[in-house]
């Protein structure tokens, strides 16, 4: 190894080090900065000549000054946060070998240790043989499995297009994630084809509508052919009815997918494993490990119950990219055949150096803590006279919002609180509206979020808040 090489590295992992030392010490998770702003400290034009490798060390914490500390216990804005040690040392060491899933050839190791975890979540999931991708996240999971489930329907649109086929429909709640209506768009299934089906006070999809929905799009002479349900739902972190979803998908023939790209790990949990009864029903299922499983984005997998599925639907003849894939390949070694994408990240590797380390009970205590810690939020939230559940909590996302002591409007306060908490950089807790109210959505994600932590957040809220009141201000 060059001398110049091991200097940059070095300085590079110090780097790292320092980064991590302080994480979580810092006041700020990293003050807001508008666009104009952070290009003009960033310096971001690439310059005629190289930099050094001084240059390039500052430009690095440039670009960590510009950035979100997700791994800040203050940040509890997405359905991920936190950092993980080992995860991060299967990311680097996925660059280090630099290689690519489509082939056993190139990714020899990387492709056993795929097969090895897909067969180890299909188990968990209750799928007796399943076969399975990894995805670019939850919502290629969604498009993948429409796919699938689209050719189980109507095996000749693969060749020759929709021609006379009635128009396709599919079945997934108004709380499901928008990847469903984007997914059919991009299959040309058409976005008015997606049915919303309503859902309870709980944010659960309400089975008999599911049903009445799909009786009428037979009636209409449409061609119902998949239901999606979610388990872990964005803003409430709802977990669909999965049992008497099954009924009616097996009824009516129609695919079964769960999209349990949030909610998914909870089948780690023998106390919380219960949310998610049924989804051994499912043809396919989402599972996004970026998430509750705190391993570096990106992380996601698609399973399928069926073995066999994945190769003849996306494979397009076995003569086809001849110049990569050479032989026959009796093992199914060869993971590009069975892919959306060509070149593919070893997404694997930070998932099992996390398992590894953490091992199943590992997994299961820290899914049990984060319950643990939700159910200490909405006790506080439910306990304050001025805050208040805008919904009943599911999972690990509570949904509330700060009541002010005179008048107001309450919508406007909430919103100003969030913003004024992310100018600042103090927390960020994302928002969204419930019921017709403007509720933070704080997501319990972060393994090594402490009760302490949390009473700083809803302090830190209440505080903001408090402050935007006018008759309380001198
Ligand atoms: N599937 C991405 C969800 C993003 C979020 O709600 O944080």
């Amino acid at each position: 190894m060059a001398e110049s090489e091991r200097d940059l590295l070095e300085r590079v992992f110090a780097l790292i080090l320092e980064e991590r030392a302080t994480s979580g010490k810092r006041a700020s998770i990293a003050p807001y900065r508008e666009p104009s702003d952070l290009r003009e400290r960033l310096d971001i034009r690439i310059p005629e000549e190289g930099l050094s490798d001084s240059e390039l060390i500052e430009a690095i914490r440039r670009y960590l000054d510009g950035s979100i500390d997700t791994g800040n216990p203050r940040f509890l804005n997405q359905l991920f946060a936190g950092f993980n040690p080992p995860a991060f040392a299967g990311e680097i060491i996925a660059a280090l070998r630099n290689t690519s899933m489509y082939t056993y050839e190139v990714a020899p190791a990387a492709t056993l240790i795929e097969l090895e975890l897909i067969n180890k979540m299909g188990g968990l999931v209750g799928y007796d043989r399943a076969e399975g991708t990894f995805v670019t996240g939850g919502s290629n999971a969604n498009l993948l499995a429409m796919v699938l489930a689209r050719n189980a329907a109507a095996p000749d649109v693969k060749w020759h297009g929709y021609g006379d086929t009635p128009a396709m429909t599919l079945f997934v709640s108004e709380q499901s994630h928008y990847s469903f209506e984007q997914a059919a768009h991009l299959l040309g299934i058409g976005i008015a084809n997606v049915r919303k089906i309503e859902t309870d006070g709980d944010g659960r999809m309400i089975p008999d509508r599911l049903e009445a929905a799909i009786v009428a799009s037979k009636e209409a002479g449409e061609l119902p052919f998949f239901v999606g349900a979610t388990a872990g739902t964005t803003v409430l972190g709802s977990f669909d009815p999965l049992p008497a979803i099954a009924d009616i998908a097996e009824a009516h023939d129609l695919w079964f997918h769960v999209d349990g790209s949030w909610g998914g790990p909870v089948v780690l949990s023998r106390k919380w494993r219960h949310l998610i009864e049924g989804c051994e029903r499912s043809n396919s299922f989402g599972w996004t490990p970026h998430k509750l499983m705190n391993v570096p984005l990106v992380c996601s997998v698609l399973l399928i119950q069926e073995p066999n599925t994945l190769r003849p639907n996306l494979n397009l003849t076995e003569a086809a990219a001849e110049y990569l894939f050479h032989d026959g390949d009796e093992d199914n070694c060869d993971l590009g055949r069975k892919s959306l994408q060509c070149g593919r990240r070893v997404d694997v590797l930070k998932l099992w150096f996390s398992w590894l380390s953490h091992g199943d009970r590992g997994y299961e205590e820290r899914i049990n803590r984060l319950f643990e810690l939700t159910e200490y939020v909405e006790r506080r939230v439910t306990e304050a006279d001025d805050f208040e559940l805008v919904a009943p909590v599911q999972s690990l996302n509570v949904c509330f919002r700060y009541l002010p002591s005179g008048d107001g409007d309450i919508d406007q306060i909430n919103l100003d609180a969030r913003n004024r908490l992310k100018a600042e950089g103090h927390t960020l807790v994302n928002y969204s509206t419930v019921d017709g109210k403007v509720a933070f959505r704080l997501v319990v994600a972060n393994p090594d979020l402490t009760r302490e932590d949390l009473d700083s957040v809803l302090d830190g809220i209440r505080a903001a808040a408090e402050s935007l009141q006018p008759e309380r201000v001198g």
